[in-house]
């Protein structure tokens, strides 16, 4: 059976186990199941760093010249950009549709405190790594991102044997750490029933059922941008059959809707774009770290759904103006949202302020937080990975002409 299959089968498994279990195992699978779980996600998240920093570093290599990564850079950002907007605008209008918390009696709930996203110019300096090896320690991708370019730039610009002796090094590395997630990959069939069957255990029936508009309005801005977004820019930019676009995706899906992390997802999306969909290493080590810290349509719609929860729980009328902060606000805070489970929660307060609705909302939703984090991660990292195929895509073309162009000098020669 495919792995693929293996980690479906084992993701079902779970939710019948957890729901047969019930609540009052919750201490049990707390102590012994859980723990496999977190060993399981820390295996994957062991290898962020390294696969990062030898594809980055690798990619800058094989780039050639930094023109070329600024025009991926500004085509990744466009489209980034462009996808988080057009999520939060489904986010609203699957809540139109199906108006979660209309009549919803929730009672009063505690306001939490408020976490202000950076502003821009905060995260342009936080990119700068005063110290490349803490930023390695601590996982932070946008710093060790520009570390690697600007590492990727001077073994470009040493050259001769030493660049070739450098770029070969950092391409076997690279070669060895999607072997070790190859290694890893193969216990996630383990790994995902030990991350899901605590949250089904936690969150049963009747912690879902009264919230399940919230769940399904969700879960319907998800999926419609997926078929109305990502499905068109594979397809007609891509130039990837959809089929085969999913099944190369259909692991690092899985793996982000059961570790509920971006970040954590990485390694297995980067390996399965470069080997599954031969998408160029230099595209996929640039497109999805950036995409795992700044570019979140599944957050965005997220927000979206979740500002008209508040508001139809409160009996807020939204208007225009309040809409088109949500969508701003909306748009800033999935930038600013952690690729790590729970991330977007923190960032809804911020939305929720922007347009004036009470913070107390979010209190409402915390208690499914991790089942509408399942959605938003999943449709995050699909994302990353339908923007790396366009960004691929259209790159060829240059290579052609770069082509055409080493053809044409050999001929004269
Ligand atoms: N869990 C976050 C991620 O890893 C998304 C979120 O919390 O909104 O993408």
């Amino acid at each position: 059976m495919n792995l693929s299959v293996q980690i479906f089968a084992s993701l079902i498994l779970s939710v019948v186990v957890g729901l047969i279990l019930g609540p009052d195992a919750a201490p049990w699978v707390k102590l012994w199941v859980a723990p496999i779980g977190t060993m399981f996600i820390n295996l994957i998240k062991m290898m962020i760093v390294p696969v990062i920093l030898s594809s980055l570093v690798t990619g800058m290599t094989g780039l050639g010249d930094l023109k070329k990564l600024g025009r991926i850079g500004v085509k990744t950002l466009i489209m980034y950009m462009g996808t988080t907007a057009i999520a939060i605008l489904l986010g609203f209008g699957a809540a139109m549709l199906i108006h979660p918390g209309v009549g919803l009696d929730m009672g009063a709930a505690a306001a939490p405190e408020i976490k202000q996203a950076p502003t821009f110019m905060e995260v342009l300096v936080n990119m700068i790594p005063k110290n490349p090896v803490e930023s390695m320690a601590n996982a932070d991708i946008l710093p060790l991102i520009v570390f690697s370019i600007f590492l990727g730039a001077g073994i470009v610009a040493v050259g001769g044997k030493k660049g070739v002796f450098l770029t070969q090094l950092f391409d076997a590395l690279a070669e060895v750490c999607y072997k070790v997630i190859g290694m890893i990959m193969r216990v996630s069939p383990i790994g995902v029933f030990c991350l899901l069957v605590p949250v089904v255990v936690n969150n049963g029936p009747k912690v879902l059922l009264p919230l399940l508009s919230v769940i399904v309005a969700a879960a319907i801005g998800s999926i419609a941008h997926m078929i109305l977004v990502y499905t068109p820019i594979v397809s007609f930019i891509g130039k990837i059959k959809v089929i085969d676009f999913y099944r190369a995706m259909s692991e690092a899906m899985m793996i982000a809707f059961t570790t509920c992390s971006s970040a954590g997802t990485l390694p297995v999306n980067m390996k399965n774009l470069i080997e599954k969909l031969k998408i160029k290493k230099e595209v996929v080590s640039f497109v999805l770290p950036l995409g795992a810290t700044i570019n979140m349509d599944g957050t965005a719609v997220y927000m979206g759904v979740c500002a008209l929860f508040v508001a139809n729980v409160y009996g807020i009328h939204l208007t225009i103006n309040q809409m088109i902060m949500i969508m701003f606000t909306g748009t800033l805070a999935s930038i600013g949202t952690a690729g790590v489970p729970g991330g977007g929660l923190i960032m809804l307060a911020m939305v929720l302020q922007s347009a004036n609705l009470p913070l107390e909302g979010i209190a409402l939703v915390a208690g499914i937080d991790r089942v509408l984090d399942m959605f938003r991660t999943t449709l995050n990292i699909t994302g990353d990975a339908t923007v790396a195929c366009a960004v691929d895509r259209t790159e060829r073309k240059y290579d052609k002409e770069l082509l055409e162009e080493a053809n044409k000098e050999r001929e004269e020669n």
